[in-house]
């Protein structure tokens, strides 16, 4: 087997995958059965340029990361990937910084990138680039000649083709992922707006699930990422700290009903809709006040960008507000914390709720709605509210799907949800827990894999011409 490259903002965590998660086990899975490379930026900023990469060799794979100077990362990561791909690609227009010198940075890094990695690659491996960060990193290592098979998966929404439209560099945008072999995303939709961008506006030709343009072809297809099902029940079932967990919460909820929310702190998980939503219920259904609890878990992320620091202060405001006009001495009705927790914490609070409430305005997939499911208890399992434009809601339609923007069907669900009959609740999570255990994420990353394979190699140039 050919030995296995990935390219990611991040790289890592290695020794403490686990810790981090199903996204970083499979990974690193693969590369340690393909001896492989995992190749990224070291999360660090040095005045002085790097030319190459730091090295780190862990057992039977190799760490390889580049720092940026301050100006890269002003202008590629928090500039570009952050404030112009990341709000447009989620539909907001609004919030997208249109800066040409955040473009130019990013093309920029892009380069340097894989400048940096081409001299590492070997003949035959397979290199697999992940998310918005890197769309022009195979355009660039094509020009400097590599032939190897590379495969791009976008972990966010490819968005509609009106919307792509906005940005001044779109055309260059998506000619340079012709460049890669396989392009995947993670629902059909995102596929299809794929597909009607690159045949109604850059008139290129769709044949099956390949894709003909700029002189190129390229296979696009659906791998939607899953999580692994089976080792997250079992954490949320059996682990001492997620158990203690549980047994805590439940013990302070003193029968109350517990609604968790667990998101990045970010504008498109819909977290201020979904407090306002909270307050409807409160509000609307006076029997609601008292025997619900909701708690909010917002990890802080990308504070430094202006628009991550304004919803802080916006969240903060809503919270205060409605534990001052529903609260009570001995009732708070939202405990909203701004920190990330343990995955396995997370496990016991997720099974110590009885409403999941997942409702982002717009997201790629979203692993929370899983991982809460896949927590519960089937004997007595809670309730999952998840929002229509979750990527997830195409496989988990035996979820109570709503519309995130409207607070009151947010608030009916979550009465509805309150009552709903054990018999109904079990029916649900079965349908639910059987495809997330079919379609978990060593399948995703098999498929990928696979898929990719399976793609004839290209030729190198000088054999071609
Ligand atoms: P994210 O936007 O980060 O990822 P999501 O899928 O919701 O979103 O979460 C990823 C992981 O972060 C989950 O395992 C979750 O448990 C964890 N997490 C979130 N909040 C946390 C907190 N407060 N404390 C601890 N852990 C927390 C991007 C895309 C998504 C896509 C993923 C994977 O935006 O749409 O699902 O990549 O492809």
């Amino acid at each position: 087997m050919s030995r296995l490259v990935v390219v990611s903002n991040r790289v890592g965590p290695v020794k403490d995958a686990a810790r981090a998660g199903g996204l970083a086990v499979a990974l690193v899975d693969a590369l340690r059965a393909r001896g492989g490379l995992w190749y990224g930026w070291s999360g660090k900023t040095d005045k002085r340029s790097a030319d190459h990469a730091s090295i780190e060799e862990t057992d039977n794979l190799t760490l390889a990361t580049v720092d940026l100077t301050p100006r890269e990362y002003k202008d590629y990561y928090n500039g570009f990937a952050n404030r112009c791909l990341w709000p447009l690609f989620h539909y907001r227009i609004d919030l997208t910084a249109f800066d040409r010198s955040y473009y130019e940075g990013y093309r920029r890094v892009n380069a340097k990138f894989a400048h940096v990695l081409y001299p590492l690659l070997r003949a035959d491996d397979t290199i697999w680039v992940h998310d918005y960060h890197f769309l022009a990193f195979g355009d660039e290592l094509r020009q400097m000649g590599a032939t190897q098979p590379m495969g791009f998966f976008l972990h966010i929404p490819f968005p509609a083709r009106e919307v792509l439209a906005a940005l001044p560099h779109h055309d260059a945008m998506v000619r340079g992922l012709f460049a890669y072999d396989v392009l995947g995303f993670q629902t059909e939709r995102d596929c299809e707006r794929f597909r009607d961008y690159v045949v109604r506006e850059a008139h290129g030709i769709a044949d099956g699930d390949t894709l003909h343009c700029f002189g190129r072809s390229v296979v696009i297809r659906a791998f939607p990422i899953g999580i692994d099902t089976e080792g997250f029940a079992r954490i949320a079932a059996e682990d001492k700290d997620a158990c203690r967990q549980y047994d805590k919460v439940t013990k302070a909820l003193a029968g109350r009903t517990q609604i968790v929310g667990v998101d990045r702190l970010d504008y498109t998980k819909g977290i201020a809709e979904r407090f306002h939503a909270y307050e409807r219920l409160l509000q609307e259904y006076p029997d609601a006040r008292r025997q619900v609890s909701y708690l909010q878990i917002a990890a802080t992320s990308r504070g430094d960008v202006l628009e991550y620091r304004q919803m802080r202060d916006e969240l903060d405001g809503l919270s205060g507000h409605i534990n001052g006009t529903y609260g009570d001495v001995d009732w708070t009705p939202l405990r909203y914390l701004n920190k990330p927790l343990p995955r396995r914490t997370l496990a016991g609070l997720y099974r110590a709720s009885k409403i999941g409430l997942v409702t982002p305005l717009r997201d790629g997939m979203n692993l929370v709605a899983k991982e809460y499911v896949a927590a519960q208890d089937p004997e007595d399992p809670g309730v999952l509210i998840l929002s229509r434009f979750a990527g997830a809601s195409y496989q988990m339609p035996e979820a109570t799907i709503v519309n995130p923007y409207d607070t009151k069907e947010v608030a009916d669900a979550l009465q509805i949800a309150r009552y709903m009959s054990l018999q109904e609740r079990r029916e649900r999570f079965e349908a639910l827990m059987k495809r997330l255990k079919v379609e978990d994420v060593a399948r995703w990353r098999d498929d990928f894999l696979s898929t990719l394979a399976a793609v004839p190699r290209r030729r190198p140039i000088s054999a071609a011409s």
